[in-house]
């Protein structure tokens, strides 16, 4: 009797709706909200898996940052929906970009998979997976940054353009130091796992929001 109500409590727990994640909301354009996140472990990537669920109401000829990690010197691993609408991310130089349905205000389920040895890169959107394109072969992502959703920076955390800003909702931001399988990435879509990355793991990421923003929690 006692194990079976213990049992029942932890199934509602798990599947009643109580499990809460945290989400970001940049409820207006600016050019001075943003929040920051500290990796678990240094970016110092030969290969990457970086996942987000989005939501926005920008269109149009709009660039908008979707993530961006940035040293001293270089954008090291920046991810942009583009002026028109395609996605693409940038290491530390010319980017590459995938040719995908425009973002929406219904959340889209991202991910970016890279990997240096053969220069492998896709997105899947979804769990449907992109052509893959070989970019920047040989590579490493550089440690010693700062990790921001909402702006992005033209020096090391300064010169945001509200322009390129993020205006609407994220969450569900991972990021691995190795490209998933396809299975995984479609296990991550449908929420049938609770994987999260090993470089930035959301939810233990410390988040330290500035300006207009607000971190919400949402019951799955
Ligand atoms: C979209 O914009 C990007 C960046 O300016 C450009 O490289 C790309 O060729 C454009 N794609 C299309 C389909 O027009
Ligand atoms: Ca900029």
């Amino acid at each position: 009797m006692r194990l079976s109500l213990v049992l029942l409590i932890t199934i509602s727990a798990v599947f009643g709706g109580s499990l809460a994640v945290r989400s970001v909301v940049f409820p207006s354009e600016t050019s001075n909200s943003y929040v920051e996140m500290t990796p678990k472990n240094p970016l110092t990537l030969k290969a990457f898996t970086l996942c987000m669920r989005v939501a926005t109401e920008l269109s149009g000829e709009r660039e908008i940052i979707l993530f961006a990690y940035r040293t001293p010197d270089h954008d090291e691993l920046n991810v942009w929906r583009e002026l028109n609408g395609t996605l693409s991310f940038y290491l530390s130089g010319r980017g590459v970009l995938f040719k995908v349905p425009d973002l929406g205000s219904l959340q889209n389920h991202l991910c970016f998979t890279w990997d240096s040895s053969s220069g492998a890169a896709a997105l899947f959107m979804n769990g449907r997976k992109s052509v893959t394109k070989i970019y920047s072969k040989a590579h490493t992502i550089q440690p010693g940054g700062r990790v921001l959703i909402g702006q992005d920076p033209d020096s090391f955390l300064g010169g945001f353009d509200a322009k390129q800003s993020f205006v609407g909702e994220i969450s569900d931001v991972n990021l691995w130091d190795s490209v998933l399988s396809d299975a995984e990435v479609q296990n991550l879509f449908h929420q049938r796992t609770t994987q999260n990355g090993n470089v930035i793991d959301w939810e233990t990421v410390d988040l330290t929001p500035t300006g207009e923003v607000e971190v919400i929690n949402v019951n799955l």
